[in-house]
């Protein structure tokens, strides 16, 4: 992942923040957080999140912009998981995507914060269970789905946060998890949130 910084380097560069962080500030976290601005499907990470639908066998949006880079043998793979449900991931290879695995989650149709939530979870669950350092995040559910922007990120940021905060010890492991967002209106949110979630000490 080369030349993505870390939040800690590129924090100077963020809008400071006037309101209070939420969570109390840890710098073995916001260490290990990026924010990306582009093409998720040019990424050379262990894992990529796709936002899938139920079936898997892909669709428009990202999803479609990681079946069309990764080429068929990803939607032959996916064939064979017989779906998933919404809230819970599956993890494929890359094939001819620079990453080397796709994390697919199924994102809510609509505003429901638990199954997102949920989403971001499973995600991280798949991380661990996998022994892999490094994966990036799409903003799940906010394209397609329709679930709105900021509203979406709180709960993502939020989720991570406890996520590492919870299992401290295997998420010492990830050296890296990047919000990848494509869209100029969920990277000025993610400079917004940002600081609030990881803030610097
Ligand atoms: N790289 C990074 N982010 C991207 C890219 C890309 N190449 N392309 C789009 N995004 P969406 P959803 C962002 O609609 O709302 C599909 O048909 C996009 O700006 O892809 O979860 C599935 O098969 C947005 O921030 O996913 C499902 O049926 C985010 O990716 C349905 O859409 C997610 O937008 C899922 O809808």
């Amino acid at each position: 992942i080369g030349d993505i910084p870390s939040l800690n380097e590129d924090y100077d560069e963020m809008a400071q923040s006037l309101r209070d962080p939420l969570f109390p500030a840890n710098e073995r976290w916001s260490d290990r957080i990026s924010l990306w601005a582009g093409d998720m499907t040019t990424l050379q990470t262990d894992a990529i999140v796709n936002a899938a639908n139920t079936s898997l066998l892909g669709g428009g949006g990202i999803d479609g912009a990681i079946h069309n880079a990764a080429g068929s043998q990803l939607l032959q793979e996916c064939r064979g998981l017989k779906g998933c449900e919404t809230g819970k991931a599956k993890i494929t290879k890359g094939y001819n995507l620079p990453a080397k695995h796709v994390i697919h989650t199924v994102g809510p149709i609509g505003e429901k914060p638990d199954a997102l939530k949920s989403c971001y979870n499973s995600v991280l669950d798949i991380v661990r269970d996998n022994k892999l350092s490094t994966v990036a995040f799409c903003c799940i559910s906010t394209g397609i789905y329709g679930y709105d922007n900021g509203r979406a990120a709180r709960v993502a940021l939020e989720t991570v946060r406890k996520w590492l905060d919870e299992n401290h010890e295997d998420a010492m492991k990830i050296e890296r998890i990047i919000f990848c967002v494509f869209l100029s209106k969920d990277d000025q949110i993610y400079r917004e949130l940002l600081p609030l979630y990881f803030p610097k000490a």
